[in-house]
């Protein structure tokens, strides 16, 4: 039987080569198979939790679905919208904040590394964007949510949330408790200055990560600087245990091109890194450039791309009033 699939990026700019092997490649993919529903969310709502720019936030929207479609994405065969256009979730994010309890986002790692030690000037949004994300799942019926390893987490709590309303309420199956769908290995991309830093948009250094824009030269220039180590290349898995760098740098090798890590690590065993960044950023260019180009001319068409989130917004009310409408039943309004 097909899947029900849900899952969003925050249109924050700086979409990289993290958020296309963790997330968006695999989104292709599902959208591919003629038996999923897909819905893809560019989450805006999400993105306000720091602060942005209006200006380019408005941009980073249509550039979040321009590159969406550019990776093979088909807005026929899904439904792709920005979330701030469907009330429902807003709404349906509230309901759920008085089901979810404090103690469970007090354990969200993720708020804590992104509030840092300043924990006090943090936006009370930052700390109960889970909830939002949970409701963005449950008011599409998702039976599947493809994500980076970073939001398995929230994912679970996603399941809690959906769990405690079900029985609050006492209606079985109410929610539908949705799985992650996260790939087996390399499902967290590390950045290119430390590899034991998630690859990350607002990280400061642009030598960090490959965006999705980057052009050719930008790319080869990159995975040269990247950092490795002393030692040359592994010869086998175990090799690259306490090698961070050289983990991570394979593991995009393989993640690209499709060869299982073995074979990675075989087809350059012993060698210096140098040859084997070139045959990297030869993949990563291959791949890659395409991608870029379309988002380019993609860009330059503004009215195609509002045109694709207005379709979607008026799929995705449909869909999301209709069970917003029910838990108001069911709540008692
Ligand atoms: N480094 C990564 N490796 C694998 N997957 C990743 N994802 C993000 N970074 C990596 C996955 O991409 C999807 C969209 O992410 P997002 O835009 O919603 O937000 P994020 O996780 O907060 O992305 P960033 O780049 O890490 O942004 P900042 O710098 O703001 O923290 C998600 O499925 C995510 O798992």
């Amino acid at each position: 039987m097909g899947k029900k699939i849900f899952s969003g990026v925050q249109p924050t700019g700086n979409l990289h080569l993290g958020n296309y092997l963790g997330a968006i490649k695999n989104f292709v993919e599902l959208n591919n198979d003629n038996e999923n529903k897909c819905v893809f969310c560019v989450v805006d709502l999400h993105a306000i939790t720091v602060k942005q720019d209006p200006k380019e936030l408005r941009n980073n929207i249509r550039e979040t679905v321009a590159t969406f479609i550019a990776s093979g994405i088909d807005p026929k065969k899904s439904i792709i919208f920005n979330q701030s256009q469907v009330t429902a979730h807003s709404e349906a994010a509230w309901i759920l904040s008085c089901v979810a309890r404090m103690g469970w986002l007090n354990r969200m790692t993720q708020f804590k590394e992104k509030a840092g030690k300043d924990k006090e000037k943090a936006s009370i949004g930052l700390y109960s964007y889970p909830v939002l994300m949970a409701a963005d799942i449950l008011l599409y019926d998702s039976t599947h949510v493809p994500v980076g390893d970073d939001q398995k987490q929230h994912l679970e709590l996603c399941r809690d949330i959906a769990q405690k309303f079900n029985n609050d309420y006492k209606i079985d199956n109410f929610f539908k408790i949705p799985e992650p769908l996260i790939q087996k290995e390399f499902s967290r991309i590390m950045s290119l200055k430390d590899g034991l830093k998630k690859m990350s948009k607002s990280e400061l250094s642009d030598l960090s990560r490959i965006n999705l824009t980057d052009e050719k030269d930008q790319i080869i220039m990159k995975i040269k600087k990247a950092k490795t180590d002393a030692l040359p290349m592994p010869s086998n898995i175990d090799d690259l245990k306490e090698r961070p760098e050289a983990k991570n740098l394979i593991g995009i090798y393989s993640s690209i091109t499709g060869l299982s890590l073995e074979k990675s690590i075989h087809n350059f065993s012993g060698e210096n890194f140098s040859k084997f960044k070139e045959n990297l950023a030869e993949v990563l260019v291959e791949k890659l450039t395409p991608i870029s180009l379309e988002i380019r001319k993609l860009l330059n068409e503004k009215n195609y791309l509002d045109q694709i989130l207005s379709d979607g917004c008026k799929k995705a009310h449909e869909i999301a009033s209709q069970k917003v409408k029910k838990i108001h039943e069911i709540v008692g309004f």
